[in-house]
């Protein structure tokens, strides 16, 4: 019998909540609540041991409950709880910066704090256009997107965005001047590829088309994911990234590469721009960094951004951007002490790794009823579902119900399954998930 963790919730305690992209009725109906969580597991309200095979929300790279990070941020509450960055300082927001930069892809080594996945995102946006304007090229307003991408939900990254549903209710509330290029999945040419796709480097020309289109002088950014997660796992065909990076150079617009998933060692290397060999000019970041035990982003921006910034009069503010909690210091603890877990345990490379394990671990799906394409990259992977006639992502939103049942926690989004564990995850662990995610699509049908 399992041990109750938490007092059941009486009728009623869940409507005050509303929950963030959730059926909120489907939910209070049959909810799914967890309780506790360490290393590899969560443990549900009523004492489930449920294996987490989407690091929370791809965030707890090292695992759950790590005691250093735990200590760090105690320890920081009880020595300085705040400290306002605005026209003042504290040192560990420093020393955090001098980390990451010395982690970051070549130039890329300012950093800029938020606290989430969209507030770097509208950050890096905004620094784009006050980096033209800085230089004389106050006309760059434009962004170029994609579609599918995803960009967090503040009215810039929904505005890049191409993720349909996180636009259409929204009406036309959109930052104006933003084009879309085409996604690169493409199941009908890719279907099944182990790691990058072949075929695809060619839409990255489309660049050239929208630019073509709305004229350079015109264009401030383009942004994209280099692998997109929340559209269900899409990767850069191979030469694409680097065809936007020339593309981007001829025209002098600026690369953002939105790292929020790809960041801190998913893919085998701190960043995917060091994992492509491409280097954008901004690159937002969040989930990773303080392996989600507190809320913090980061923008890392090329120097040359940063020094047309530092032009003028000293005494002027230069960036009129920031965020009441940017560079939190217990935020930053947080962040120091999971730098350090990442380094001691070598996890920001472990994904390397592992990668062709996980690769055969989850192309063994491939042949199972309804599967119609598996992706994957690093410590991510995807199966892509055929979805019910007129019920697009029920099968797949099964098959989450069902795993969960089972004991193991995947991502459902669409008709696509996702799943990105935890970088400290074992052999037996990706052998579990890739047999109850099979035996759950068996179960479902
Ligand atoms: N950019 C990217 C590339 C993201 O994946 C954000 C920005 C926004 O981050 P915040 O911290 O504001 O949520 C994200 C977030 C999923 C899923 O299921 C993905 C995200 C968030 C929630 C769920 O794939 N990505």
């Amino acid at each position: 019998m399992n041990a109750q963790l938490t007092p059941a919730l009486a009728n009623g305690d869940l409507d005050a909540f509303w929950m963030p992209f959730t059926a909120n009725r489907q939910f209070k109906a049959n909810p799914r609540l967890l309780a506790k969580a360490s290393g590899m597991h969560y443990w549900t309200a009523d004492g489930r041991e449920i294996l987490d095979a989407v690091a929370g929300l791809w965030c707890v790279n090292a695992g759950h409950g790590r005691r250093e990070i735990t200590e760090a941020v105690t320890k920081q509450l009880g020595t300085m709880e705040f400290a306002p960055t605005f026209q003042m300082g504290h040192p560990i927001a420093f020393e955090l910066a001098n980390r990451l930069a010395k982690l970051s892809p070549p130039g890329l080594d300012r950093v800029f704090f938020t606290n989430s996945g969209s507030e770097s995102v509208d950050t890096a946006l905004k620094i784009a256009i006050a980096y033209h304007r800085a230089r004389g090229a106050g006309q760059r307003i434009r962004f170029i997107g994609r579609e599918k991408g995803y960009h967090g939900v503040g009215f810039g990254g929904m505005s890049v965005g191409g993720m349909v549903n996180n636009r259409k209710f929204f009406g036309s509330s959109m930052v104006p001047g933003v084009d879309h290029l085409p996604h690169t999945l493409s199941i009908e040419h890719n279907a099944f590829s182990r790691g990058l796709p072949q075929w695809g480097a060619h839409l990255a020309n489309e660049l050239e088309r929208l630019i073509a289109l709305h004229d350079a002088s015109t264009i401030a950014a383009v942004i994209v994911e280099p692998i997109s997660g929340s559209a269900g796992v899409i990767l850069p065909p191979i030469g694409y990234l680097r065809r936007l990076r020339e593309i981007c150079d001829k025209h002098d617009i600026l690369l953002i590469f939105d790292e929020v998933i790809t960041g801190f060692g998913r893919i085998g290397k701190p960043f995917a721009a060091q994992a492509f060999d491409v280097t954008p000019d901004l690159m937002t970041t969040a989930k990773g960094l303080t392996n989600g035990a507190i809320p913090m982003g980061a923008v890392f921006a090329h120097r040359k951004i940063y020094d047309a910034f530092m032009q003028g009069p000293e005494n002027t503010i230069e960036l009129f951007h920031g965020y009441t909690y940017s560079a939190h210091p217990v935020a930053c603890a947080a962040a120091l002490a999971t730098l350090d877990v990442y380094a001691k345990e070598g996890l920001l490379s472990r994904a390397a790794s592992l990668a062709a394990e996980w690769e055969d671990a989850v192309h063994s799906l491939r042949g199972l009823p309804h599967v119609i394409d598996v992706r994957n990259y690093g410590l991510i992977g995807a199966l892509e579902l055929e979805p019910r006639a007129g019920k697009p992502g029920a099968r797949a939103f099964e098959v989450f119900l069902e795993c969960f049942e089972r004991g193991v926690m995947v991502r459902q989004t669409g008709d696509t399954i996702a799943m990105s564990p935890p970088l400290i995850v074992e052999s037996k662990q990706i052998a579990r998930m890739v047999e109850t995610l099979a035996a759950a699509v068996r179960h479902i049908a």
